[in-house]
């Protein structure tokens, strides 16, 4: 069957800010309390959109989320008006109000698990939005993501939107900890749940703690019917990978049809990860084509810092493959090599593009972490009509709309500000009737 796979950005919010909010993720924290640019943030994100469109690969968006979150602030027990219940959160908490202001969902790659209809026992394209809970102001994703992605994908014939997995102690952090490798879009592939730890386990190791639960790929795995076709493989990060900054698997490994770019440090007992993938690709009658770093070629402090992993590679029009990447990696010697070395080689990446992605780079999201793959055939591409999904005349207006409600510097304490609330919903009302998806915000049901 063929398939095509449509790239859905998030669109970063009017409250990109550096919050420092998010543990294990080196950017974040360095990055800590500086004035960041959200105008700036999303133009960079809208001009990555338009640059795919151009190459021929389909792109969709799924909008900012209502930030500061005033639901989960009145849950809190913060009352009165809307500008009431921000000014006495900021009182009582700063911290709080950083949390619930965070701009996070524009970080697509962890709003769900998709899994194609190639793959799933019941031929249907299965999602299941992340439940993020190893981060409070991630967990506050999951209700809106859940709405948007009923919103677009509304066709039951052809579509599962799965709820969250429940459990909360089974972290999942959605398709950043999540490869699938297969001849092209179309045909059965194998999908890679790449864990961090069993919720079980006993800590006490030291070092970050990993996200992703043993336990919650497998649920998803099983609730995309993935096991019966011999479709899923569990595989563990490293734990030097996760100490290392690597807080997602996508931020040291990335696949794309039978390509897998990888760092030799990415994953717990490389060799056996390796021939058990290579078994089970052999079992759907295809090699994977293996890109690896060595440690020598480039260590795991130069691969995080640069985010060479977390490039997209993408299928061309014409067959070939593309890498997305940011300007980071062109600024780093070793990691613009090892791209330099993989164009050379003749393989299936036949062309780079690099980005300047720098405002959501500085929160540790590079290309990848900014989009969710979804792979389609055409009747289930015709089902979406035209929700969520962009051309170049819905990207006109989207940085019409980004460019008169946006602000061009957010400081910390401009969090607090009534006005910023109004200017973001005005924002986010604008966006909905573009991407047109109904409404999917709590102040828009109220
Ligand atoms: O969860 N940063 C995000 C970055 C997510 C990147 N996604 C992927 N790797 N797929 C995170 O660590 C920082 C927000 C702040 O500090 O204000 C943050 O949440």
């Amino acid at each position: 069957m063929s398939a095509t796979e449509i790239n859905f950005d998030g669109l970063v919010g009017p409250t990109h800010n550096y919050g420092g909010l998010a543990q294990g993720n080196l950017a974040s924290a360095s990055n800590e309390g500086k004035v960041s640019n959200p105008r700036e943030a999303a133009l960079q994100g809208l001009s990555k959109m338009r640059a795919l469109l151009r190459m021929g690969i389909l792109q969709g968006a799924l909008p900012p989320q209502e930030r500061p979150h005033i639901t989960s602030l009145r849950k809190m027990g913060f009352a009165g008006r809307d500008a009431d219940v921000l000014a006495s959160a900021a009182r009582a908490n700063p911290l709080l109000l950083a949390n619930v202001s965070s701009a996070s969902c524009m970080w697509t790659a962890n709003a769900a698990t998709v899994s194609p209809s190639a793959d799933t026992g019941d031929g249907k394209v299965h999602f299941t939005p992340a439940n993020l809970s190893s981060h409070f102001h991630r967990s506050l994703e999951v209700d809106t993501t859940t709405r948007v992605l009923r919103a677009i994908f509304a066709k039951d014939k052809h579509f599962t939107v799965h709820d969250a997995v429940p459990f909360h102690t089974f972290g999942d952090e959605g398709a950043a900890n999540h490869c699938r490798l297969a001849a092209s879009h179309g045909e059965p592939g194998l999908e890679i749940f790449v864990y961090g730890k069993s919720a079980f386990a006993k800590d006490g190791q030291g070092g970050f703690s990993a996200r992703q639960a043993m336990e919650a790929s497998h649920i998803v795995a099983t609730q995309h019917q993935l096991w019966t076709g011999g479709g899923a493989l569990l595989a563990q990060q490293s734990k030097a990978a996760i100490d290392g900054g690597a807080f997602h698997n996508d931020v040291v490994a990335v696949s794309n049809g039978p390509a897998l770019m990888f760092h030799a440090q990415a994953f717990e007992q490389r060799e056996a990860f390796l021939e058990a993938l290579k078994r089970a690709c052999a079992a759907k009658s295809f090699d994977p084509v293996l890109l690896e770093a060595t440690e020598e070629e480039l260590t795991l402090p130069e691969a995080v810092k640069s985010y060479l992993f977390n490039s997209q590679i993408l299928t061309l029009p014409s067959g070939g493959m593309a890498l997305i990447l940011p300007h980071e990696v062109e600024e780093t010697p070793r990691s613009k090599a090892f791209v330099d070395r993989i164009l050379a080689a003749n393989g299936p990446i036949r062309e780079a593009h690099y980005f300047d992605l720098r405002q959501s780079m500085r929160n540790g999201g590079g290309p990848a972490c900014l989009r969710l793959r979804v792979v389609l055939t055409e009747d289930e591409r015709a089902a979406l009509g035209n929700r969520g999904l962009v051309d170049e005349a819905r990207i006109d207006a989207l940085e019409i709309i980004v460019r008169r409600h946006y602000r061009d510097r957010l400081a910390p304490a401009d969090l607090a500000d009534p006005l910023l609330l109004d200017e973001s919903r005005a924002a986010l009302e604008a966006i909905g009737n573009v991407l047109n998806l109904g409404p999917v915000h709590d102040f828009q049901r109220i």
